[in-house]
């Protein structure tokens, strides 16, 4: 990949790919190709294949999904599942169909069985039952990783699918019925100071434990696997470390300063138990994490201070 190859991002207004844009422009490439939503309904069959036929990019990083929390998943479960195999069915096609040189995938972490022995190494793909909250997601982004992988084997295609953990940072989702834990607990906890509230509510027995990493270093790994990899096999993405949701969330009390209680609503899902990713192949081809969490996490804190909260005030 050159500084002036033609690059689509897809997705580039959410959390994943503006930092993958980020990270393009901090590489100096002058021909980043961004759509939004309005402009290129990726779910649209016709609409995508008009954009590549017109633009032919040479690379793509499909960081388009629909994408959620646990609440999110489990309450729009049709949705998850259409959008996102409409999304990547299309723009895989395409790229194939237009020549475009490399993609690379974006899935998630939930894909592993719910059970699965942790680490999770990623040949424990499809080895047992998935977490029924996010099965439609997981679904679409194992069809997502099959469907590279056939393309490749099939038609030679330099397809390449990578798995992160659960993300956090800049332009993140902070809506407390759609997010994620660490953005909701972020929100929730300033809005608890700054409204004296006795106690902040987390969802669940606190127990679960997630692995979390900064989204400016999932966009790092992201290209250096664009431009390192072209390998069959996906590839995991993540810190190696996790932490429970209690002590994130306790975590999270101290970076905000709150000083009130917590209070564990165990009418809500804890989901997956853990879900730790082995991180042996990433390390093999050379990359390593960079942002520690508690360093990540005030980074992020100052960004919601700077960008976010003043939205829901
Ligand atoms: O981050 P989260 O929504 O998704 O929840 P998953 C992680 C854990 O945090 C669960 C708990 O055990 C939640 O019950 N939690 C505590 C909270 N308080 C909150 C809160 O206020 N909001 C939220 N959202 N959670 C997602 C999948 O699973 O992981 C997606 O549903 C995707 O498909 C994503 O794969 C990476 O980590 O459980």
């Amino acid at each position: 990949m050159k500084k002036d190859s033609k690059i689509y991002v897809a997705g580039h207004r959410g959390m994943v790919g503006s930092a993958i844009v980020r990270r393009l422009q901090r590489e100096e490439c002058v021909n980043i190709i961004i759509r939004t939503s309005k402009e290129l309904d990726l779910r649209n069959q016709r609409e995508v294949e008009n954009f590549f036929q017109e633009i032919r990019p040479e690379y793509v990083f499909l960081a388009a999904a629909k994408v959620g929390g646990i609440l999110a998943n489990n309450t729009y479960r049709a949705e998850f599942l259409y959008d996102n195999l409409m999304i990547q069915s299309n723009v895989i096609h395409c790229a194939y169909k237009y020549g475009v040189k490399k993609l690379l995938f974006l899935g998630s972490s939930c894909i592993y069985p719910k059970m699965s022995p942790q680490p999770m190494k990623e040949e424990y793909l499809l080895s047992g039952y998935l977490e029924s909250t996010n099965e439609p997601y997981a679904i679409a982004k194992i069809t997502g990783i099959k469907m590279c992988e056939a393309y490749r084997a099939q038609y030679g295609c330099h397809f390449v699918s990578a798995m992160p953990t659960n993300l956090y940072g800049p332009n993140d989702n902070y809506d407390l019925n759609h997010s994620h834990v660490l953005p909701a607990l972020l929100r929730k906890f300033y809005e608890a100071k700054i409204n004296n509230q006795p106690n902040v509510v987390v969802w669940g027995t606190g127990k679960p434990r997630r692995e979390l990493m900064h989204v400016d270093d999932l966009a790092d790994a992201s290209l250096f696997l664009m431009q390192h990899y072209d390998g069959e096999k996906f590839v995991n993405m993540g810190t190696g470390k996790d932490i429970s949701i209690r002590e994130l969330a306790e975590l999270i009390k101290k970076i905000v300063c709150y000083k009130g209680e917590l209070f564990f609503d165990t009418s809500k899902p804890d989901g997956t138990p853990r879900k730790l990713l082995d991180l042996s192949y990433l390390y093999s081809l050379g990359w390593r994490h960079k942002i520690e969490l508690e360093e990540g996490l005030i980074h992020t804190y100052e960004d919601f201070l700077k960008n976010q909260a003043g939205k829901y005030f």
